[in-house]
């Protein structure tokens, strides 16, 4: 048994070399080493099924050939729901979750532990399992990003030239997540359009703009084949955010069911775009299994679903559970979300790759509701 399409290395199996037929290895992807943590398939069941029929061969090949990929933040908010979704996608072992802390004791799956600026390491670590793909979500947020303004320029944007660099140099997919932080005051804040003013007042923001410009740097003078979405605030109920302006939309809910009341650190006025985390991670998964030519904007997607005030969120878990109360302690992160879009224009995105969301404010409060009702029992 061997890795199949990764054998140009492999003496010691008997695997099938890509460079014995008439086709080179560029054709099943990238040869490498025999010991990539890809789908294991037994060659002899190919032979016999395509009675070494070459070109049907490496065809089949191609089509069986995993993706190896690894994820970076795998246990922050959008990580702990991709990796699941990925491993489920390209199987258990092709999914590299590069841990850092807060690894969950009954992780399931390949775990590697590593500083993402240390390009040296992180080579190490896709040489050793022959990655294909990185999705980088490592990152500082944007209240935390205030109070350390130098790690949140040092990890965010170090982290993401040690992957940019990466992407050129073995010929990777890499998919980084940006942020409505790239808009500021001076951007317009209702439909919010795709290219628009961009003077973000947060270090986080100007992290994820000089980000994005760098992304476009490098696909158009590598070729790198990077791809981004703007996230807007994402609402789960299996990991929560941290450090985050928009973070109340999610503590209200574990509040709710806990306390029964909540303060929250924004005014009840206050209308910021927001995600199911479902919808984000379908929106993280189609953008990166989309042909490269349907991905036109390379620096990042406005990336929208639903906007609602506090006081909107909280009407709606009331119809629920009638007896909850909020009260209003505005803080710091008040003047943050004050300089980000109400509402956002994804019409690109929708029109060139095909995103759509599903999740409506009663849709996610319900599912907020049950399964977080299950998860703190
Ligand atoms: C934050 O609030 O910092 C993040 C974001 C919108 O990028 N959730």
């Amino acid at each position: 048994m061997c890795n199949i399409g990764l054998s140009t290395s492999c003496d010691n199996h008997g695997c099938w070399r890509a460079g014995e037929g008439r086709e080179s290895a560029a054709m099943v992807g990238r040869g490498g080493v025999c010991g990539r943590a890809s789908s294991i398939v037994d060659t002899s069941t190919l032979e016999r099924t395509y009675s070494l029929n070459t070109e049907i061969y490496i065809q089949a090949a191609v089509s069986i050939m995993a993706e190896v990929v690894l994820v970076t933040g795998p246990f922050g908010q959008i990580g702990s729901d991709l990796v699941p979704e990925l491993q489920k996608l390209h199987g258990k072992d092709n999914v590299i979750a590069l841990g850092h802390r807060n690894i969950p004791d009954d992780f399931d799956g390949i775990l590697e532990k590593g500083d993402i600026r240390n390009y040296e390491e992180m080579e190490a670590i896709i040489k050793k399992y022959n990655i294909t793909q990185v999705y980088h979500l490592a990152s500082l947020l944007s209240a935390v990003g205030e109070s350390k303004p130098d790690v949140a320029w040092d990890v965010n944007m170090n982290g993401l030239k040690v992957f940019l660099d990466l992407a050129r140099d073995n010929n990777m997919k890499l998919f980084w997540a940006s942020s409505i932080a790239v808009f500021g005051p001076t951007t317009p804040r209702e439909n919010t359009p795709q290219k628009t003013v961009l003077e973000p007042t947060t270090m986080y923001g100007v992290t994820k703009l000089a980000g994005e410009l760098l992304c476009q740097y490098y696909f158009l003078k590598y070729g790198v084949d990077v791809r981004s979405i703007r996230y807007p605030g994402l609402i789960s109920w299996k990991a929560e955010p941290g450090g985050g302006t928009t973070d109340y939309a999610v503590a209200i809910f574990y509040d709710a069911i806990q306390k029964g009341k909540y303060t929250c650190f924004v005014k009840e006025e206050t209308v910021l775009p927001m995600m199911y985390m479902d919808d984000a991670i379908k929106g993280t998964i189609d953008i990166m299994e989309a042909p490269a030519d349907k991905i036109k904007v390379r620096t990042s997607y406005n990336h929208s679903a639903i906007s609602f005030s506090v006081k909107e969120l909280a009407d709606e878990i009331k119809k629920r559970m009638p007896e909850f109360e909020v009260e209003y302690e505005p803080d710091h992160r008040q003047a943050i979300a004050d300089s980000w879009p109400m509402t956002v224009d994804d019409t690109v995105a929708r029109e060139e790759w095909g995103w759509a969301h599903e999740f409506d404010l009663s849709k996610m409060t319900d599912v907020m509701f049950e399964e977080l009702k299950k998860k703190l029992q």
